[in-house]
């Protein structure tokens, strides 16, 4: 059984002031903290941010913040487990959710960490990234990958409104989270041609079997595109299986960014779905339909555009409880940088790697 460790108290007040003065520590009173047997220290809370609550707030920053004042004006969904001011909704994860306005522009600008918006609200908008236009329609997943300059624009007419996710308490935490400003990019690829190379699964222009050009050759991924793959998958996905697709690099087959993963499930009327227990920390966000989620125990009703949280190695179950429509949930996870840390892990597969004693 674990021995337990010396203490603080243990230790002679002069010896341990002497070690602080030269920016030492003894290891064996905090060893545990650090690093626990069987399960992970866990700060991530399972929490649930309301758009009821997040709209109005931001349609007010939209009236107290011109966008100059702001360069993006975001409020951001933090988990308390983190403490606020660090901007957190899981230990790699940053979740905000950005308001533009008819006629703004938020300028462009490039930075370290990796980037991705998701539709919520309100038509016109657009994002242009590396001189391509994406066009930004309800549901879209828009990548703006590490070092690409990109910037917003609306021409319609009511507010628009996204969730923004970013790999920043990861790249923030490396000491390598940096931006660069630039001027406004020249539009080279007016009408997101990206999306006409690979507009079908399996299917990719043939020159680029033998010349990349690109390391992120699709940009957008339509969220009609998406909701149809999973229409497609609900007649042959056994009851209670989720309907779950991945979005993938179409040239390369892997994860879209290094970083962060994104997926997408459909839950049947009147369906319930427990997921998989996983090594990796995931951001769900409902992109149509509502429900309630079990998070470790806790249990959380959310309607079209809530957001929660969701701890490593949570216990998630999901209940769609309408009787006439489906619920379509969008996640972002950590699962890709896990994987490049060979420590992706789902509990009972055989892929525990410490001996986990959940
Ligand atoms: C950023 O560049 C955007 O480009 C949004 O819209 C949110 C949060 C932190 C750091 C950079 C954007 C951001 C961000």
């Amino acid at each position: 059984m674990s021995k337990s460790l010396g203490t603080v108290a243990d230790l002679p007040p002069d010896y341990y002031e002497s070690l602080l003065r030269h920016n030492l520590l003894p290891l064996w009173p905090s060893l545990r903290a650090v690093l626990p047997y069987g399960r992970p220290a866990r700060k991530t809370r399972p929490v649930m941010w309301r758009y009821a609550d997040v709209r109005p707030n931001l349609l007010r920053a939209g009236e107290l913040t011109p966008i100059e004042k702001a360069e993006r004006r975001v409020l951001v969904l933090c988990n308390p487990g983190f403490g606020l001011e660090n901007m957190q909704a899981t230990p790699s994860i940053y979740i905000g959710m950005q308001l533009i306005l008819p006629n703004e522009v938020a300028a462009s600008h490039r930075h370290t960490p990796s980037a991705i918006r998701l539709v919520i609200e309100g038509e016109g908008a657009y994002t242009i990234v590396s001189g391509e236009k994406l066009p930004m329609e309800q549901g879209d997943l828009i990548l703006t990958p590490p070092g690409l300059w990109h910037e917003h624009g609306h021409s319609g007419h009511d507010p628009v409104i996204w969730l923004d996710a970013l790999d920043l308490p990861l790249i923030y935490g490396l000491d390598i989270s940096h931006a660069q400003e630039g001027v406004s990019q020249q539009i080279t690829d007016e009408h997101n041609l990206s999306a006409a190379r690979y507009s079908q699964g399996g299917i990719v222009p043939y020159a680029s079997l033998h010349s990349r050009t690109t390391q992120f050759p699709l940009l957008r991924y339509p969220w009609r595109s998406v909701k149809r793959s999973l229409l497609e998958l609900e007649p042959i996905t056994p009851a209670g299986e989720p309907i779950h697709v991945a979005y993938i690099n179409p040239q390369s087959g892997a994860e879209c960014l290094a970083s962060m993963g994104f997926s997408a499930l459909m839950l049947r009327p009147g369906e319930t779905i427990k997921m998989h227990r996983r090594s990796a920390s995931a951001v769900f966000h409902a992109v149509e339909g509502g429900g309630t989620a079990l998070v470790d125990g806790e249990s959380m009703a959310f309607d079209v555009a809530d957001t929660f949280a969701v701890p490593t190695y949570a216990q998630v179950q999901i209940e769609n409880q309408s009787s006439t429509r489906p619920a379509f949930l969008f996640v972002i996870d950590d699962a890709p940088l896990q994987r490049k840390l060979g420590l992706y892990t789902v509990l009972g597969d055989g892929s525990e790697v410490a001996g986990a004693t959940w």
